[in-house]
Parts: structure tokens; sequence; C-alpha cells
């Protein structure tokens, strides 16, 4: 047995995606955080550049949310929603459908966006079959994109790393175009021109399988993870067009997009279109407790009211699935967002965040500069034959000057709590210019 167990030992836990031979020989440690800063194991204050990941909308240690969790964690730890349930859950899911797009009236309680992804193809599929179509099975990703790390995600989602070591996948999947185009959209601000013809490739693979094959498209609003791909103008309309005329779910990813990073509670607000189907997770209880939500229209929910009364309606959910802590957690999370209007505040943030993203141009190796909402990326030349190395650098140097980033291939991501004032916004890009220059 080991009885002398180091507490400095990084040597048990498997890093999810991290590089941890290198991470461990150098880590990068969080100790606390407080607001826009976390601190580090050595005490340094760093400015938060990426709300964690992408989850921490309203900031660090929230006192509403603190309370409301460690209230909760006393009072009722656990109760189950299998034939059983509690207060807080139906509370909170009456609150996020409160602020969801019109339309969506009912929500499904998961512990991620894997989760949450997942769960929403599995529901497209069945809602076909409910409905008396059962041959509508497959299920169209975009290439690109990324909807967590479970099969049924990992399989409509387009990052080739995250997809070659596991298989074949679910079969029955294929994927629409991703819509970066470099030569056409550099330095777009906001939504770029081209390319919202790319929605037509939907019709191209509904003439390839037939719609009556197929159950389901999904798409991130904003491809986030892959290094922020903005919709092309009038694209994701064009696609729910098409999408409705074949009598195909419209799946919204906004596991990120969701709760207020836009400038709108949801993506689908900010673009106008409203999908069947959206998927949460991440901001719903600004990432303190583990938590998904799909979120359905009542076509999509009442298709599984049919049968008998006494029998179950869905055979699918988790032992967690609005689990009292998380249900708390995000009530806690929706006031805050309400009482300090952080649903819409990056919509006033966004014109000067987008100046200040926008300034990086011309800056060493810079060859792009995307933003939306309060969302950033900027993009670099790759140094030849060690792709992602210039990003990793500008990340590794960013925090050890006191901003954290998020790197993905040659690409940087910023995503700040929406919480961040104006000087905090020049703290950030003042920094990240500084490490820029010195390169
Ligand atoms: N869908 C989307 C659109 C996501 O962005 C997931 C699903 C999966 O969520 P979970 O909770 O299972 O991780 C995500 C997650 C990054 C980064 O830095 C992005 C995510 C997760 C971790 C890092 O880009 N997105």
């Amino acid at each position: 047995m080991n009885i002398q167990l180091k507490t400095n030992d990084l040597s048990a836990f498997f890093m999810p995606f991290t590089a941890s031979r290198q991470f461990k020989k150098a880590p990068r440690l969080l100790a606390s955080a407080k607001d826009m800063h976390y601190v580090t194991d050595d005490g340094r204050k760093i400015l938060d550049g990426t709300s964690g990941l992408w989850c921490v909308n309203a900031g660090h240690c929230r006192p509403r949310i603190v309370e409301a969790i460690q209230k909760q964690a006393a009072e009722l730890d656990f109760a189950g929603t299998f034939q059983m349930g509690h207060p807080k859950a139906f509370e909170a899911a009456s609150r996020i459908v409160n602020i969801a797009p019109q339309g969506f009236e009912h929500v499904f309680f998961t512990n991620s966006g894997s989760e949450s992804v997942d769960t929403a193809l599995k529901i497209a599929i069945a809602y076909h079959r409910a409905k008396g179509n059962a041959s509508k099975v497959r299920l169209i990703g975009r290439e690109r994109g990324y909807h967590g790390v479970n099969f049924g995600g990992t399989s409509v989602g387009g990052i080739m790393p995250n997809r070659k070591m596991f298989g074949a996948l679910l079969s029955g999947v294929d994927h629409l175009p991703h819509t970066h185009n470099l030569a056409k959209n550099a330095f777009s601000r906001g939504e770029p021109e081209h390319g919202a013809e790319l929605a037509d490739e939907l019709e191209r693979l509904v003439a390839l399988h037939d719609a009556s094959t197929i159950a389901a498209v999904i798409v991130e609003p904003v491809a986030c993870s892959t290094g922020v791909l903005v919709p092309p103008k009038g694209y994701l309309k064009r696609l729910a067009a098409i999408a409705k005329k074949h009598d195909i779910l419209l799946i919204f990813d906004e596991v990120i997009t969701g709760f207020g990073r836009l400038g709108a509670p949801f993506a689908a607000e900010y673009f106008d279109v409203s999908p069947d189907i959206i998927t949460g997770a991440k901001g719903v209880t600004n990432g303190t407790i583990p938590m998904g939500i799909v979120l359905m229209k009542s076509h999509v929910h009442d298709a599984f009211m049919n049968g008998p009364e006494n029998v179950i309606d869905l055979f699918h959910g988790y032992t967690y699935s609005g689990h009292p802590i998380a249900s708390a957690a995000a009530i806690a999370t929706l006031e805050t967002y309400k009482e300090d209007g952080l649903l819409t505040r990056a919509a006033e943030l966004a014109p000067y965040w987008e100046e200040r993203a926008h300034a990086l141009k011309g800056l060493p190796y810079v060859i792009d500069v995307r933003n939306i909402g309060l969302i950033g990326a900027i993009e670099f030349e790759p140094v030849k034959d060690k792709p992602a190395e210039r990003a990793y650098t500008r990340f590794v140097q960013c925090f050890e000057k006191g901003l954290l980033v998020r790197q993905t291939g040659d690409i940087i991501a910023l995503s700040p709590p929406l919480i961040i004032s104006k000087s905090q916004i020049d703290e950030l890009f003042d920094t990240f210019t500084a490490v820029l220059k010195a390169a």
C-alpha cells in the first residue's frame, strides 16, 4: 500500500486533451479564482481570457452560486429523476425554458456537452421512429465540427485527430464541408461575406442518401473548438430552410454559444434561425457543477407522449440527470446572469472587442483575425513542418505574462467571462500584443 502519497506527484492523473509529458515537466497549476482572474499555485494572478474552458460566463466564484451549491449539498445531496423527482430539477428546467428561444418548451438534463449531443442525436432518431418514419436514421455533421467526445459526437464531429484513433465510429453518418475560407474571408469583422452557398451541400447529401434516410443535421452555429469559424452571412438560414424542406431535424450545438456568448441568450436568436433542438452545457451552471441540457420544441417532445401513460416515454437518461446540486447551481447561475444583465452584455462590448481584436492585423505571422460577440480568434502562419508550434509558444508566453488564452492548432481563441470591463479588454489585448511583438 502506498502510505507516502506525495501531493505534488503529477503522475497518476491521465490528463484529457493534454501533451502530458511536456506539461508535467513544466506544469501550469491554478489554485484559486475570483471574478476575472485565476491565481496560480505560486501566487501569480492570471487574467482569464477563456472563461475557463468557455464555461465561466459570469466570472469565477460568484457568491450567489457558491452559496446555492453549499446549501443544496447540505440539504439534499442526491435524488434520482427516474420515476422520482425533486423540486429543484423542475424549477431549473422551467427557468431554463424561460430564457430559451421561442418555441423551446422542454429540456432534458445531462451532465456535459458530450452527453447532450449524444442525447440529442438519439432523440432525433427516436423522434422520427415515433412518428412512423423509422427509416430516417442518418446523421449529418460538418467537417471541423466539435460535438464532444462520446461516440455519437465523435462520429458527427469533423476534427481528424479526435476521430482517427477510435475505429470506424457510427455508421450512417455524413458531413457537410466546413466554411473556413482564408482566401476570400480573412480579417472579416463578424460574419464573413462568402460561403452561404456551402449550406446547399445538404441538398447534395439529400440527393445522395435520400431525405427518407436522414434524421438530423447538427452544427455549431459558430464552430468554436476548431478555432472559431464564424458562419458566412445567410448560411445558417439557408441550412435551416433545406433541413425543414426535407423533414430533417436541425440541431444547434450551443454548448459554447449558449448563455450569452454572442450577446443574445442563444445563438439561435442572434442569427434569427429556429432549429428543432438545441444542446447546451458549460454556461448553464457557470462551469461550477457539471450539467448539460437538450432543449427541444414541443413537436419533438410531444412525439414521445403518444404511448400508454404507464410506459416510459424515452428509454434514455443518466443517474445524474437533473442532479440536485447542479440544478441549484443552474438556478443561481440564471439569477446571476439576470442580475448582471450578462445574457446580453456581450452585445454592448462586441464593437469595442472587435476594434481591439482587429488591431492585431499586421503583427508578425498573423494571417487572420475573426470575431463575433465576445469571441475572438487569431490565426498564425504555421512554422514550416511544425504545425501548432507558433500558437502553442504564444499560449505559453501569454500565461507567463499573466494571461490565459486557448490554443488549437495555429489558432489562439479568446472568450473572456462576460463580466469583463473595457479596461480589462485593453489589458488582455495589450498583453497579447506584447507577446506577438516580442516573437
Ligand atoms: N459541443 C460543443 C460545441 C463543444 O464546444 C462539447 C460539445 C462537449 O462538451 P463537454 O462538456 O463534454 O466537454 C463542446 C466542448 C476548447 C474546448 O478549448 C472546447 C470544448 C471543451 C473543452 C475545450 O475549444 N467544447
